[in-house]
């Protein structure tokens, strides 16, 4: 399963939308991940978004991720979690999921990105990869610098969000991220699947061009 196009739900910036409104539309246009990350949702409320996005996802075949709750991944039957670095830790994430559970790591470095393979973590994505409004206390981006230095170490998917959008996709991939993971540039569209085909083709054309 690729990782190309990677997207993180927030009601905050949908414009209106829920999590499984927006998870849809996202699906329609060719995402290949939906990510569930609502900070502010009770448990329940959470797990019945999760519920919903389980459903649209299964029905368009994309991953469904859910951000910082194994408990809430486990329980909708989510294809994975993904973890940062104040998350549960990698290693206690292991030993309660089962068997071909995806596990997803936040990175801020080559260090952070060995360590999260080394526990065993499916894809780790440096976070984040240039400045961006839709996180409060993401800091200052990395730069790309870091994330080509993260391609060469590790042999997991690297993936990369923070400040990615048409104007510099491709960039983002010709240093050698595998994908991208976005919150305002698909979430905060008018059109959500137009803008998902949109990048979808621009990561198309940099990876044939790489
Ligand atoms: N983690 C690091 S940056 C970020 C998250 C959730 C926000 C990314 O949002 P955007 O709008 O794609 O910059
Ligand atoms: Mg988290």
């Amino acid at each position: 399963m690729a990782y190309d196009l990677y997207v993180v739900t927030d009601e905050a910036i949908g414009r209106g939308r829920t999590h499984a409104e927006l998870a849809r539309s996202a699906v329609a246009g060719g995402a290949d991940a939906i990510q569930l990350r609502d900070k502010t949702l009770s448990c329940r409320d959470l797990l019945a978004a999760a519920h919903e996005i389980r459903a649209v996802t299964s029905a368009g075949d994309a991953l469904f991720i859910v951000n910082d709750r194994l408990d809430v991944a486990l329980a909708a039957g989510a294809d994975g979690v993904h973890l940062g670095q104040s998350d549960l830790p990698l290693e206690s994430a292991r030993r309660i999921a089962p068997p071909g559970f995806i596990i997803g790591v936040s990175v801020g470095s080559v260090e952070e990105a060995a360590f999260a393979v080394a526990g065993g973590a499916d894809y780790v994505a440096l976070s984040p990869v240039f400045s961006t409004g839709s996180k409060e206390d993401a800091g200052s981006g990395y730069g790309l610098a870091v994330l080509a230095a993260i391609r060469s170490a590790v042999s997991v998917p690297v993936l990369a969000i923070g400040g990615i959008g048409c104007h510099n996709v491709g960039e983002v991939i010709a240093a050698g991220a595998d994908g991208v993971a976005v919150i305002s540039a698909v979430v905060g569209a008018s059109d959500v699947t137009a803008a998902v085909c949109g990048l979808k083709s621009l990561i198309a054309a940099a990876k044939e061009g790489g």
